[in-house]
């Protein structure tokens, strides 16, 4: 039986892209940025190829345009990430096309990054290194660059799903006090002592560090404005590794300006990787490039999810694992 054609729209580690040519009739793309932002080139290169299934990742636009025109050979499409803001899934049901993501898998390593980010900003790690690299550091000095400890502090995790639990794991190690807000209260064993709010003003003003990890979509968008960041606490710390379109970074940037808050971590931007100038010229705050799931271990197994999820429905016919659509 000939292999099924996948479509890949990114260069993936190298044991992925081995494991897709040995599994399906892969066509890899050889480039590391997106195709065009508009899902133009995903278009013409699906007309090429009649994939039956398609691997993207965020940040190819598989909106509701590119889904109407892909031709009808495709029957899955499988994206290489947790995260399925970049697709539209009504659009991709409403042509019958499953949509399957990698989920667990990235829990830790995105954890991670918000523990880094976390530290970062509260240890002003960032402004440390940029002084020593510029040539400017003097000698040390009892009153240089002070920061404040996580150390007692209260965590308050938005969206308390795989990640946002795993970094409360991590955070206890730091004997911080865990209180989170989520759609819904989570079952006792899976809270291990962590408050739940259901509601934002009493999570917002019982807080230190806010970490984000809510989902992109219209739902979600600006979630952080300058109204709830009025409520967090003078001097609170802002993290978001979920998605940047949920900040207003016009209201993030005042706050940290005005010294509301007294640092932030970003991992992700709204339209990244353009990133609001407004944040390049301030020093509380860390930046990132999108690292959460960078590790070589996390990407391998996104990608063994990703053909996990292609071969099910196009190799042995049965359900793909991850299924979200
Ligand atoms: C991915 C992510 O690495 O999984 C997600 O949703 O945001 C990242 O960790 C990236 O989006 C690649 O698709």
């Amino acid at each position: 039986m000939a292999k099924p054609t996948v479509l890949v729209t990114r260069r993936l580690p190298e044991g992925v892209q081995d494991k897709l040519a040995a599994t399906f009739d892969a066509r890899l793309n050889p480039e590391d940025a997106a195709w065009s932002g508009d899902g133009a080139e995903i278009v013409r290169r699906a007309a090429e190829a009649g994939p039956a299934g398609i691997l993207c990742a965020a940040g190819d636009a598989l909106n509701a345009r590119t889904i109407a025109a892909l031709p009808d050979s495709v029957r899955i499409i499988a994206t290489f990430s947790v995260g399925t803001d970049h697709i539209d899934l009504p659009a991709a049901q409403a042509r019958g096309i499953a949509v399957a993501n990698t989920p667990d898998v990235l829990s830790f390593a995105t954890a991670e990054i918000a523990f880094t980010l976390m530290l970062m900003a509260a240890r002003r790690a960032g402004e440390g290194e940029r002084l020593v690299r510029a040539g400017a550091w003097t000698g040390w000095a009892p009153t240089q660059l002070m920061g404040t400890t996580l150390e007692g502090k209260t965590l308050g995790i938005l969206g308390f799903g795989r990640i946002g639990r795993e970094l409360a794991q991590m955070a206890r190690g730091m004997r911080m006090a865990i209180h989170y807000r989520n759609r819904s209260r989570v079952a006792p064993e899976l809270e291990e002592g962590a408050i739940y709010h259901d509601n934002d003003d009493s999570f917002l003003g019982a807080i230190d560090v806010l970490s984000m990890h809510i989902p992109g979509g219209a739902e979600t968008r600006r979630w952080l404005d300058a109204t709830r960041i009025a409520r967090l606490k003078r001097g609170a710390i802002v993290v978001n590794t979920g998605r940047g379109t949920t900040v207003d970074d016009d209201a993030l940037i005042a706050a940290l300006r005005s010294g509301h808050l007294a640092a932030a971590g970003l991992d992700v931007y709204d339209g990244e990787p353009r990133v609001h100038p407004g944040y390049l010229v301030l020093e509380n705050i860390a930046l990132l490039p999108h690292l959460g799931s960078a590790t070589v271990e996390t990407r391998q197994a996104m990608g063994d999810r990703c053909i996990e999820n292609l071969a099910a429905l196009l190799i042995e016919g049965r359900e793909p694992p991850f299924r979200v659509a």
